[in-house]
């Protein structure tokens, strides 16, 4: 089937996805200048997944992110220039410089924060869920963490809490096959579906696909129309795949733990790549026309970055939302 990017809905899926791609790809070029003295986890590879969720999620929801995190805040309306400036660590940066690239929040969009440990915005995310349900706002929680995520104790009692109260929270686990540099097999019995395992514990649970944005769009919209209608939760695991090394601005193939051959394997899957193929002749105009004003917009935010004072030591003590 041949697209028209006249459709919004795929140009809006186009424009994130390269949105999320290039902010990546400019912080990795950047990153050994030693501006960033944060650690960085980037998304590459990974961008079908916040690309669907931005344009099902409301701006009253809630979502919560882990490490890997950047693209969940893009996709939910956080904003750019903060962003960088908060991996910069600078005053104007959204946790003013205190929190770098894992501790990104931006309230005013309701993108309630990232963590760098290791399922800890789960209890968060099913806690917003909580609040929303108490309170019958409608608003529906979204929480992003990966397949290293659901080997925590916390998971468990999460969702459990979550299915049991009929929260509105969605679960997405972004399955990329690898805790660092441990692949599932040596974590977890062989043969396991993380989610036929989930769906013991009594949630609705959809996979698919993770780097064809069409379908996770359909199962994100689906498993979202269900929780806004107070059905309960839904577990989404999406299979995708991480290009660059687990922390930092490099390609990692060469150390061992994963082969250049796997890695080859899902590049032939890149997302971009693949709604692109989709579209017809005359979009490329309108594809070239985006890139340039999302090229403009990134340069931009790394200048303000650039520009903008460090928080001064007297800031130290002082909360971030005060
Ligand atoms: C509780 C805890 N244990 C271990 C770590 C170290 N650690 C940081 S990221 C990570 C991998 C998490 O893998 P996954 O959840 O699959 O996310 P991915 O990095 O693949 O996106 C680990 C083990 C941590 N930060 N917190
Ligand atoms: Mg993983």
């Amino acid at each position: 089937m041949v697209y028209s990017i006249k459709d919004k809905l795929l140009l809006n899926f186009y424009k994130s996805m390269y949105r999320i791609r290039s902010v990546e790809l400019e912080i990795s070029k950047r990153y050994s200048e030693g501006k960033m003295r944060c650690p960085v986890h980037l998304s590459v590879g990974q961008e079908a997944v916040p690309s669907a969720f931005s344009e099902i999620v409301s701006k009253n929801d809630f979502a919560v992110s882990s490490h890997r995190g950047h693209a969940h805040y893009l996709g939910k309306g956080g904003n750019l220039k903060t962003m960088i400036a908060e991996i910069y660590g600078k005053k104007t940066g959204c946790s003013k410089g205190k929190g770098g690239s894992m501790h990104l929040i931006d309230l005013s969009v309701n993108f309630m924060g990232t963590s760098a440990i290791v399922g800890n915005s789960i209890p968060m995310g099913v806690g917003l869920g909580l609040s929303a349900k108490v309170k019958k706002t409608k608003q529906v929680s979204f929480i992003f963490f990966g397949d290293g995520a659901i080997e925590e104790g916390v998971f468990y009692e999460s969702i459990n809490f979550a299915t049991l109260k009929k929260l509105p929270v969605v679960f997405i686990c972004e399955n990329n096959f690898y805790s660092v540099y441990s692949p599932l097999a040596v974590r977890q019995p062989p043969g396991r579906s993380i989610s036929k395992m989930v769906k013991g514990i009594g949630p609705k649970v959809l996979k698919c696909d993770g780097n064809d944005i069409i379908s996770v769009y359909n199962n994100l919209k689906k498993a979202t129309t269900e929780v806004r209608k107070g059905n309960g939760p839904f577990f989404l695991e999406f299979f995708t795949y991480r290009w660059l090394e687990h922390c930092g601005p490099n390609y990692d193939n060469n150390i061992g733990y994963r082969t250049e051959d796997e890695f080859r394997k899902w590049k032939k899957k890149d997302p971009i790549n693949r709604l692109v193929k989709k579209f017809d002749n005359k979009s490329y105009n309108q594809i070239k026309k985006i890139n340039r004003s999302v090229n403009k917009e990134i340069k931009e935010a790394f200048d303000f970055a650039e520009k903008s004072p460090f928080p001064h030591q007297s800031e130290a003590y002082k909360g971030v939302y005060a």
